[in-house]
């Protein structure tokens, strides 16, 4: 039983298609809360956060748009985050994915203060490795990998708390990567698992390969859900849709082998745009992989690796 913490982050200034800021309230309206009570879980709703006061922020790539509105999201997010996290498994229900730029900081600063390691699992189509120096979409929904990374270029975004190294972190879903992220992340540790490993490998032996790593390392585990890791056939509520993503099975066998890990301590849902939904179905959707994560199996059977 774990006591779920439900945040809404109506964040939608990290891009450009209006919509993402009623994400929390179509959360709720798909029944995030009763799907996880119905798990046995405990449910908290503390309701949406308010974004910080508005500073006078700038940087020098033009393109960048709504920057003090994306810092203030940052501050008040990363708190959030973080005053949960020692109460049970905060959900983020977003939004737009510049709301990782908060929550990971929050959740890298919480394990810093409890010596643990931090890991995270980015599911996406894109990699979001741009920095705000480097991205040529000015939408900072494509930055919060980098970020939490640690690099350089997030003038005047505070400095990230605790950086999470490449190491650990693995991106699946992978399919669309500009040329400056590219060669930001070629360096780097970070495992990308692009849709070509899933089509070779399929999402086990990978997923399995990490999970062990972050067991290992006693880590806690941050996931950031972005709907176009789906295929928009089966999610089409999206800014961004990229074909030839996850299928309903693979993005439920991912969740299923999270539950078993029993690792995950955190979980952001972002990029709905419930403004792009067809009867709810994206959002419906959503929530019935969260009922995955935490839980829900058509049939109890032995856990295989892990239990
Ligand atoms: B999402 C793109 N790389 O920088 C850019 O949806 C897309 O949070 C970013 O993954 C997509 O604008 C951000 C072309
Ligand atoms: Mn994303
Ligand atoms: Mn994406
Ligand atoms: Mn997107």
């Amino acid at each position: 039983m774990t006591h779920c913490i439900l945040i809404g982050a109506p964040v939608d200034e990290g891009q450009r298609r209006p919509g993402c800021l009623m994400g929390p309230a179509a959360y709720r309206t798909a029944g995030l809360a009763a799907t996880l009570s119905t798990l046995g879980h405990t449910v908290e709703d503390r309701g949406d956060v308010t974004p910080d006061p508005l500073g006078d922020h700038r940087c020098a790539n033009p393109a960048v748009h709504h920057l003090p509105e994306t810092i203030a999201w940052t501050g008040a997010l990363r708190q959030a985050t973080q005053d949960a996290l020692p109460h049970g498994m905060p959900i983020i229900m977003g939004g737009d994915h510049s709301l990782a730029l908060g929550t990971v900081a929050g959740v890298a600063a919480h394990a810093a203060a409890q010596g643990r390691a931090q890991f995270v699992i980015w599911l996406d189509a894109h990699s979001d490795f741009h920095t705000v120096a480097t991205t040529t979409s000015g939408n900072l929904h494509g930055t919060p990998m980098a970020y939490a990374n640690g690099l350089d270029g997030f003038d005047p975004f505070p400095p990230f708390p605790a950086p999470i190294p490449g190491e650990n972190i693995c991106m699946f879903g992978i399919r669309s990567v500009d040329p400056a992220e590219l060669a930001l992340m070629q360096p780097t540790d970070i495992t990308v698992n692009d849709m070509r490993v899933l089509d070779e490998q399929g999402i086990v032996a990978p997923l399995r390969a990490f999970l062990d790593r972050v067991r290992a390392a006693d880590g806690l585990l941050h996931v950031s859900l972005d709907v176009d890791f789906l295929d928009p056939s089966i999610a089409p509520a999206v800014g961004t849709t990229v074909p030839g993503g996850a299928t309903f099975r693979e993005a439920h066998l991912v969740m299923e082998l999270l539950h078993e890990s029993g690792l995950v301590t955190s979980l952001d849902l972002v990029e709905l745009n419930p403004f792009l939904d067809e009867r709810g179905r994206t959002a419906k959707l959503m929530v019935d992989l969260v009922g995955s994560l935490m839980g829900r199996k058509v049939f109890d059977r032995p856990t295989r690796s892990y239990g």
